[in-house]
């Protein structure tokens, strides 16, 4: 009997479960009805046009360590895979959603914002104090300024920044069950570097965890006591470990993080099951790059991994998909990012070159 009721009991699932506990202990981004609403709109909009649309995913997710947050742990990315990728996909007649680390590099803007690219740099005095491009900038701006008036006009391109790895989850969530009508006209691009360690908020400090005690006696003690500011003696007599030191004793940090919730599976089989998926493996260990892409493909049954190394992630990258052999796809590198007419290779853009035709030597 107790056998017969086994069978016909479904396995819980174990993937739903994990998601209804995350997405209720931690807290959505205070502003996740208002981007929804943007999305709906965009995504409504566009599915009506019967046009392609892709989110794309774009910068790192922090980790905060106080609820009142002063510190966090990041995840390295720049933005620059995700705002270029987003140009590509918009002249290749994408609607492009574009979920983005707040203050990363964005679409069209990217080409301009960096310290070695300051758009101070780009310009002069003009005639009667008005400002212009300068001579020799004025072509790629201009290109990179109509491309951009024409994305914004024709609303073809969306902006929606998040910060930590909770707001990140909340959002891709919201946005890619919206994404459901437009079926395999969908397309999700997660290139956000997304962390995959964090302090769940039941053990996470409501203020600023304190590197030093000098603030104990003043909480614990009466409310009229009043916090000593520390004494501030030359380094010789300041010892750390002093059993008891005369200045306050600097605490030691101890970072106990739990994992992240494997999401993927719940976007693929709940979230947008009929949608193109392609995400991004990011390793520094050449050997296992192309391994762990295949680990995620099999593990997630999407379409696409896209298996890149740090050190070498704008001039080679390589495609793993299911039933076809590993792809790579290499840039010339001494052209990368190269000035000019805003024609720059750039690895993002899909037009493998003849391997032959690659320079030798490792990138610069
Ligand atoms: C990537 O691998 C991106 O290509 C980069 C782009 C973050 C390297 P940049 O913005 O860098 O151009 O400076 N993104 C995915 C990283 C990631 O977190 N992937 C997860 C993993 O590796 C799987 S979803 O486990």
């Amino acid at each position: 009997m107790l056998s017969q009721i086994e069978s016909e009991t479904p396995p819980p699932n174990l993937a739903a479960l994990a998601e209804d506990h995350y997405f209720s202990a931690n807290p959505p981004p205070k502003d996740l009805e208002k981007h929804t609403a943007l999305a709906r709109e965009f995504i409504n909009y566009h599915s009506a046009a019967g046009r392609r649309l892709v989110l794309v995913t774009s910068g790192g997710t922090t980790v905060p360590l106080e609820k009142n947050t002063v510190r966090f742990i990041d995840n390295f990315s720049a933005g620059t895979r995700g705002a270029t990728s987003a140009e590509y996909f918009l002249e290749a007649g994408y609607a492009v959603l574009f979920l983005h680390r707040q203050f990363s590099l964005l679409p069209f803007s990217r080409h301009y914002s960096h310290a070695t690219d300051c758009f101070l740099d780009f310009l002069r005095e003009g005639p009667n104090g008005s400002v212009v491009a300068r001579d020799e900038d004025a072509a790629k701006m201009l290109h990179v300024l109509r491309k951009y008036r024409d994305a914004r006009d024709r609303n073809m391109l969306l902006l929606l920044p998040f910060v930590n790895i909770s707001d990140y989850l909340h959002e891709l969530r919201s946005v890619a069950q919206l994404m459901q009508p437009l079926g395999p006209r969908g397309l999700l691009y997660l290139a956000a570097a997304v962390s995959d360690f964090f302090v769940p908020p039941d053990r996470m400090s409501e203020h600023k965890i304190q590197s030093t005690d000098a603030a104990d006696a003043f909480k614990k003690g009466s409310s009229s006591a009043t916090p000593q500011p520390p004494a501030v003696e030359d380094e010789e007599t300041f010892d750390n470990f002093d059993s008891s030191p005369k200045v306050p004793r600097s605490k030691r940090l101890v970072i106990d993080l739990d994992p992240v919730p494997k999401f993927l599976k719940n976007l693929v089989e709940g979230w947008s099951p009929q949608g193109m998926i392609v995400s991004f493996k990011l390793e520094t260990d050449p050997a296992i790059l192309v391994h762990k892409a295949k680990y995620s493909l099999d593990r997630y049954q999407h379409h696409l991994v896209i298996g890149n190394l740090l050190a070498t992630r704008k001039w080679e990258v390589v495609f793993v998909s299911p039933g076809n052999p590993d792809r790579w796809i290499r840039v010339p590198f001494r052209k990368a990012g190269a000035e000019g007419d805003g024609k720059a290779v750039e690895v993002e853009k899909d037009e493998p070159l003849d391997p032959k035709s690659l320079p030798e030597g490792e990138p610069e």
